[in-house]
């Protein structure tokens, strides 16, 4: 199956962990890693008293189911010093998101695909366009209807 996963990181060395993320991904037994985006530099949505973040999408190929995929995903996390705060949107080392699985569509207490927010983040659709720019979404909108040619002012591109 592919699925797509959203990196993010605005605690240490950012560059780092999403580089050590994608690495850890690519050394999972039943995942390949197919592309990954550019690294972009993105101002915090939710609380805005945290550092920038740094945000970027891996496209992979699975063989884990979507819960299976999850806990990998946490693990990951938890290796690269993850502390779970009682705030939500808090400041992270390494926040690995399930954006989505194939087309599939799934609510539960613990999931929920696509990722809710993914339509209106823009730290989440333009790395996306980077890898699949021809991608629909599971409701059939068009990825590309939501890039315009000038990035938003809260997103830039790390070198
Ligand atoms: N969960 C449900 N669906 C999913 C999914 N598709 N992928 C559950 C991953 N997890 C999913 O996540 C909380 C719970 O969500 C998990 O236990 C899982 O069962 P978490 O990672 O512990 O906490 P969180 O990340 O603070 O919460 P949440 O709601 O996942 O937030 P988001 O959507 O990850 O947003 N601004 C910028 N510029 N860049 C960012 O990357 N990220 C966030 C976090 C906020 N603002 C940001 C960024
Ligand atoms: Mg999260």
């Amino acid at each position: 199956m592919i699925a797509y996963i959203g990196l993010g990181s605005n605690l240490g060395d950012s560059k780092n962990y999403l580089q050590t993320a994608l690495s850890s991904l690519h050394a999972q037994k039943n995942v390949t890693l197919r592309a990954y985006s550019r690294f972009y530099g993105s101002k915090p949505h939710g609380p805005q008293n945290q550092p920038d973040y740094s945000n970027a999408v891996a496209k992979i190929d699975c063989s884990l189911s979507p819960l299976a995929l999850l806990d990998t995903l946490q693990a990951i996390e938890q290796d690269n010093d993850r502390i779970r705060s009682k705030q939500r949107w808090s400041a992270r080392t390494l926040d690995l998101d399930l954006l989505l699985y194939g087309m599939e569509t799934l609510q539960t207490e613990r999931l929920t695909i696509p990722h809710p927010y993914i339509q209106e983040r823009p730290f989440v659709l333009y790395p996306l366009y980077d890898i699949t720019p021809n991608l629909h979404f599971p409701n059939g909108d068009k990825l590309a209807d939501y890039i315009t040619g000038n990035m938003p002012d809260d997103l830039w591109i790390l070198e």
